[in-house]
């Protein structure tokens, strides 16, 4: 299986987030992604794309506004090295800070993900898009939850010009952004499973009322979760998912893939152990679709590697 990484993503380093008022350290740190690649290389696992290709920026612009993507690009080249900003317009919460490397770093990351729908296109079967900073609470014009571009939306939406996509959310957390730039599209399916947004960021969206507007009415399905959740009751809502998938028959599938589902997930809630990370990547897999595979969060860094190898390796099982 390709791999696609780059190491620019180092450049984006914000210190803190800010929780209430409290400085509290950042959890979206640089070693989630080096620990991913660390344990999946001592494990013989993957071959590595490490320069991603370049794109032109009217990928980005499909889909964020170009003020927006102004603003990024000039507030962060104008901080001077270990400065840092936080929220002002296009900036939704208190956990999304700007510093001197985020625009390239968010750049590259999109990068990351539409190279990975290049393969895809190439006849691939599966692609890991490595990708850092995470994506999908990005939205059209705002950054929020450690997300500036929408990296699962940007790749879904190139590849949207070849056949529907499915995007398939399951990260911890409910993927507003990417369900908001598809709410009134048919072209492409969002379906998300994530904890109860009345308990977990991002609190506003993520209901099951929430089904789509306009063309888009029964494109977008959300199945929210209690805290706690086990393996069991994962898997039954997993299987609905696949259900959903296979009936809307999707040219291409997109994963919008988060290990903060896990037990020992320092910002989590559910209770899903290491080795059931095979069996959803086994389960997606039965599906057979080619199938772009985007990081979005997990924060156990020690975890990381161990999880991403049993997800990757269900899926090619
Ligand atoms: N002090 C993603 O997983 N809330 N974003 C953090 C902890 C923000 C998560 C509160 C969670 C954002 C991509
Ligand atoms: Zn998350």
């Amino acid at each position: 299986m390709k791999i696609i990484y780059s190491k620019k993503h180092k450049k984006h380093n914000p210190p803190f987030e800010i929780y209430d008022g409290v400085k509290e350290s950042y959890a979206e740190k640089a070693d989630r992604i080096e620990g991913i690649v660390k344990t999946l290389r001592e494990k013989g696992f993957g071959k590595y794309i490490q320069r991603p290709f370049r794109f032109p920026k009217k990928y980005i612009q499909a889909i964020h506004h170009r003020e927006y993507v102004r603003f990024l690009r000039e507030k962060t080249q104008s901080l001077k090295k270990g400065n840092v900003l936080y929220p002002s317009y296009f900036m939704m919460d208190t956990y999304t800070p700007l510093v001197s490397g985020t625009y390239h770093a968010a750049i590259e990351s999109v990068n990351i993900a539409l190279t990975g729908a290049k393969y895809i296109l190439q006849g691939e079967p599966v692609i890991y898009s490595l990708c850092r900073p995470p994506g999908h609470h990005a939205s059209e014009k705002s950054t929020g939850g450690y997300c500036y571009f929408n990296n699962a939306a940007i790749a879904a939406n190139f590849l949207a010009s070849y056949g529907n996509v499915a995007i398939l959310d399951i990260d911890f957390h409910h993927g507003n952004g990417t369900q908001s730039i598809f709410y009134d599209r048919s072209d492409v399916l969002y379906l998300s499973i994530h904890a109860d947004p009345r308990k977990r960021f991002p609190y506003s969206s993520g209901f099951v009322d929430e089904i789509g507007r306009g063309d888009g009415k029964g494109f977008t399905k959300n199945y929210p979760l209690s805290l706690g959740t086990k393996n069991s009751t994962y898997l039954r809502v997993l299987e609905k998912t696949i259900q959903d998938i296979e009936n809307y028959s999707p040219a291409y599938l997109i994963i919008s893939l988060g290990f903060d589902t896990y037990a020992h997930d320092p910002i989590g809630g559910f209770k899903l152990t290491e080795s059931f990370y095979s069996t959803i990547g086994k389960t997606i897999a039965n599906l057979h679709l080619p199938t772009l595979i985007i990081q979005e969060g997990g924060y156990n860094t020690k975890a990381l590697g161990g999880l991403a190898y049993n997800f990757l390796n269900g899926f090619i099982k």
